[in-house]
C-alpha cells in the first residue's frame, strides 16, 4: 500500500473541547468588594458587568461567571479560592460541565 493510498491512513478526527462553567456561590460573610475585584482580576470581567454578576450571586444564590476549557476553568476556580483563602472569606466557587 502506497501513503497516498487512502486505507493506509488514520483519520485524524480533532473534538472541540468540552467547556466548563465556573458558578459562583453566594455566602453571608464574603464582602461585595472582594467578589467585585475577583471577578474583574481573574475573570477580566468590566467594573460594572462584575457589580452585577456579584449582584445577581447575592440576591438569587448563585450566577455563572463564564465558560472556560477545563483547564482554565480550574486554574481560575484555584485562584479565586487562593485569594478568599488568603482573605479568610468563605467565598465558594465550582465548575459545572456545560
Ligand atoms: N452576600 C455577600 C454579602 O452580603 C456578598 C456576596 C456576593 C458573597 C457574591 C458571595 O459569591 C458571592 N456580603
Amino acid at each position: 500500500m502506497s501513503d497516498t493510498d487512502s486505507k493506509a491512513r488514520t483519520k485524524t478526527r480533532l473534538k472541540r473541547p468540552s467547556m466548563w462553567t465556573v458558578v459562583f456561590l453566594n455566602d453571608d460573610y464574603t464582602p461585595m468588594s472582594f467578589v467585585v475585584q475577583v471577578l474583574i482580576t481573574v475573570f477580566n470581567q468590566t467594573p460594572s458587568a462584575a457589580q452585577e454578576i456579584m449582584m445577581t450571586v447575592h440576591t438569587r444564590g448563585v450566577a455563572k461567571v463564564g465558560h472556560y476549557t477545563r483547564e482554565i476553568a480550574d486554574q481560575k476556580v484555584y485562584e479565586t479560592m487562593r485569594l478568599a483563602a488568603i482573605e479568610q472569606h468563605p467565598l465558594h466557587v465550582l465548575t459545572e460541565r456545560v
